[in-house]
């Protein structure tokens, strides 16, 4: 009998947090949702901040009820953290933080956007460097504000942190930089596994603050004592540097056929539409589709586009008083919408009006209005109108990949929470002219896990991990109206 392991992952996103125990016993993952908590960044004098004591207070809380909803007599092997990309803590050598954290959707980085848009020789020299599109939030562009803005930060800060790191640090006292979540943020060569010291000069960023980019799978030594407690389960918890991004997790988690034909969709705040690649996928097309390159864990790529994705829905939701609170109304909801007449325009889900909106709502009765387009009528109305609309972008981004690449999918492969919304899936699969074949699977923190089974060598790769997930799980296949021929 194959020893049962147990591993928490730490799944932190821009709407909602988790912490899930899995168990693993040799051919299955089990997993326990044993915390869950609510996120969201707060502004102060126009800028907008993520609320980390709180997010560091939940993930202790997290690992607590880790540790408590163990068998009795097991302890926790080993924990590991997936974040959203991009943002960043800026620390001393002691890892005090010197510099408050921003949300990557604060309008901060719009002038420098805008200045390297309209500077097409410089934009394309950090595309070719970085395989990074020009997006607001890339951390590049949040950087090179902090430093000309608040020139001082050069003599305070000492490293750079992305978030995953730095609750790496806070679990383990080690400052590491992680290669997958590092490739988020505009500076890591898309040649090498390093960053790329053109474009850290570019954006003035003192190359200081990096170091080498640490591998998935080391292990960053066990759970500080003070983080530990007194808990004897969680005495000796490894803490294992996973792919600090949650994308490149919830890719990891997708049960792919190897031969290639799956187009990836990781449905969550944004929709992430991509693929898994030996090479990268740049040149002038690739820059004006916004194609990212983000990495895998063993270095490869994993180009895709972020469409906004569920932000839409959530912003709505926030506009309607009357709100679904349980499984039950979201089904009564979704049934609801589904039932309408397709609506007779769709929004253009990539309109930056989009991206911080005061309300959602208002946002996208602004957008529709200037296209002489009705605006719905009740929450149902919107719902089947962002679904509509998130399909589109779905297939127009796909589109858009077969162009460059010459691939032709097959089928798209949908985890994260738009995996449970069946007229999302729907959308998506008339849009596209393809099967959209959803897991209904956490795939950030079943990603997070697989990563610290392999480096605990309890699974012997990622292609095991996938193949033994894959005989197990339950999958909703959508089926096109029309398919493409
Ligand atoms: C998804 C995600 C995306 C990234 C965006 C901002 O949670 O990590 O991959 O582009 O958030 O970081």
């Amino acid at each position: 009998m194959p020893r049962t392991v147990y591993s928490a992952a730490l799944d932190f996103g821009a709407t909602s947090g988790r912490v899930i125990l899995g168990r693993w016993d040799g051919r299955r993952l089990g997993l326990t949702e044993v915390h869950r908590f609510p996120n969201a960044f707060r502004s102060l004098a126009g800028h907008d901040y993520w609320d980390l004591g709180t997010l560091w207070h939940e993930a202790q809380a997290g690992l607590r009820a880790a540790a408590a909803a163990l068998p009795r007599g097991a302890v926790l092997a080993s924990v590991g953290v997936d974040c959203w990309g991009v943002d960043y803590a800026l620390v001393n050598d002691a890892g005090r933080l010197v510099f408050p954290v921003h949300a990557y959707r604060d309008a901060r980085t719009q002038e420098g956007l805008g200045r390297l848009a309209r500077t097409p020789a410089a934009l394309q020299r950090v595309y070719a460097a970085t395989g990074i599109p020009n997006v607001f939030y890339n951390t590049s562009l949040q950087l090179a504000e902090t430093v000309a803005r608040c020139p001082a930060i050069t003599d305070l800060a000492t490293r750079c942190l992305l978030l995953p790191d730095y609750f790496n640090f806070l679990l383990s006292g080690r400052m590491e930089n992680e290669f997958t979540v590092a490739s988020t943020s505009q500076l890591i060569d898309v040649r090498s596994r390093d960053w790329s010291r053109a474009t850290l000069d570019h954006f003035r960023i003192p190359p200081g603050w990096f170091t080498p980019p640490l591998p998935v799978g080391a292990s960053l030594g066990r759970l500080l004592p003070a983080v530990a407690g007194t808990a004897p389960q969680l005495r000796r918890t490894k803490v294992i540097a996973v792919p600090g991004h949650d994308t490149a997790c919830a890719y990891d988690a997708m049960p792919a056929d190897p031969d290639g034909g799956d187009a990836f969709l990781s449905s969550g705040t944004w929709s992430l539409l991509g693929f898994e690649s030996d090479t990268p996928v740049l040149g002038p097309e690739a820059l004006a589709a916004r194609v990212a390159n983000e990495r895998i864990a063993d270095g490869r790529y994993r180009p895709l586009t972020n469409v906004p994705g569920l932000w839409l829905l959530e912003g709505t939701l926030k506009d309607f008083a009357r709100r679904p609170g349980n499984d039950r109304e979201w089904a009564a909801l979704i049934t609801a919408a589904g039932r309408l007449p397709a609506p007779a325009g769709l929004l253009q889900v990539t309109d930056p009006a989009f991206t911080n909106p005061k309300s959602m709502r208002a946002a996208i009765d602004a957008h529709l209005r200037a296209r002489r387009l009705p605006v719905p009528t009740g929450l149902p109305g919107y719902v089947r109108l962002i679904c509509d609309s998130l399909g589109r972008g779905h297939a127009d981004a796909l589109a858009a990949f077969e162009r460059m690449t010459g691939r032709r999918f097959r089928r798209i492969l949908i985890v994260g929470g738009g995996s449970r919304n069946r007229l999302l899936c729907q959308a998506t699969a008339d849009a596209a002219g393809l099967p959209v074949v959803s897991f209904a699977l956490e795939g950030t923190a079943v990603g997070n896990l697989a990563r610290q089974l392999i480096a605990l060598r309890a699974v012997r790769d990622l292609p095991t991990f996938r193949r033994l997930l894959a005989a197990d799980l339950a999958q909703t296949v959508y089926r096109p109206a029309r398919p493409r021929t």
